[in-house]
């Protein structure tokens, strides 16, 4: 098996497949792009124009993997391991597929629109995006609340590709915008997401790099050290 998977250890797209790789326990080999390096990115570039990372490269496929619920799906196929994370059954696919959007749309994307607006150059800040991913989260926080009533993960009794999307995206949003104190499901979920191995085994790759997060002076206290739980 010959997979690369060209990444950085802080960002939360490539946690999200990190998680599922060490679900599944395949080996691959990562290769850390410095997004702030030309250097360093034009061998992503090569594979991938549009220049957002993860992307996975299969050696014995000669094969090019972009978009994290794709390469989740791709090592499904080729790499399955115990855990499945598209389910078997239709209908249970489907709902882990939604939930994979709903996390990575409607979490993942405000949350980084948050971030990304701090680092942004003096006069380029755009309050009126912000204030609507707030608002993105906010609805995004009131659904998940309610999908979680009665269940385990966020489609149910499995862990699936829906929870690999959900952890990086509550992790980091939970930094930038907290839960409402009244969701006691999805803070139940956040705590259970946080236990689970192969999450905190990526978090405590992350954590080195925790410096250079944007917001890391909001970071509560029990994340900056190993067993965030
Ligand atoms: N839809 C993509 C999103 C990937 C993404 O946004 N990755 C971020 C890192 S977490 C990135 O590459 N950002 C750099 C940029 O936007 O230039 C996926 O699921 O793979």
């Amino acid at each position: 098996m010959s997979l690369t998977l060209y990444m950085h250890p802080l960002a939360s797209f490539c946690h999200k497949v990190l998680i599922a790789l060490y679900e599944n326990e395949v080996t691959f080999r990562p290769e850390t792009i410095d997004l702030g390096d030309p250097g360093s990115t034009a061998a992503l570039l090569a594979k991938w124009p549009v220049g957002k990372i993860p992307v996975l490269h299969d050696g014995d496929r000669e094969r090019v993997v972009p978009e994290t619920s794709v390469i989740i799906e791709y090592l499904q196929q080729h790499y399955s391991g115990p855990v499945p994370l598209l389910p078997e059954d239709q209908d249970a696919r489907l709902e882990a597929r939604l939930w994979d959007r709903v996390f990575d749309l409607h979490v993942s994307v405000p949350m980084q629109k948050i971030v990304t607006d701090r680092i942004r150059p003096e006069g380029g800040n755009d309050p009126f995006g912000v204030a609507d991913a707030r608002r993105t989260l906010d609805t995004a926080y009131a659904m998940i609340d309610t999908q979680l009533a009665g269940k385990r993960w966020a489609t149910g009794d499995h862990f699936t590709i829906a929870d690999c999307a959900a952890a990086p995206g509550l992790f980091f949003a939970s930094i930038v915008h907290p839960f409402d104190g009244g969701q006691a499901n999805l803070a139940s979920y956040f705590e259970r997401l946080l236990d689970r191995p192969s999450i905190a085994r990526t978090l405590s790759e992350a954590r080195p790099y925790f410096s250079m997060f944007p917001y890391r002076e909001a970071m509560p206290d029990r994340f900056l050290y190993d067993g965030v739980s």
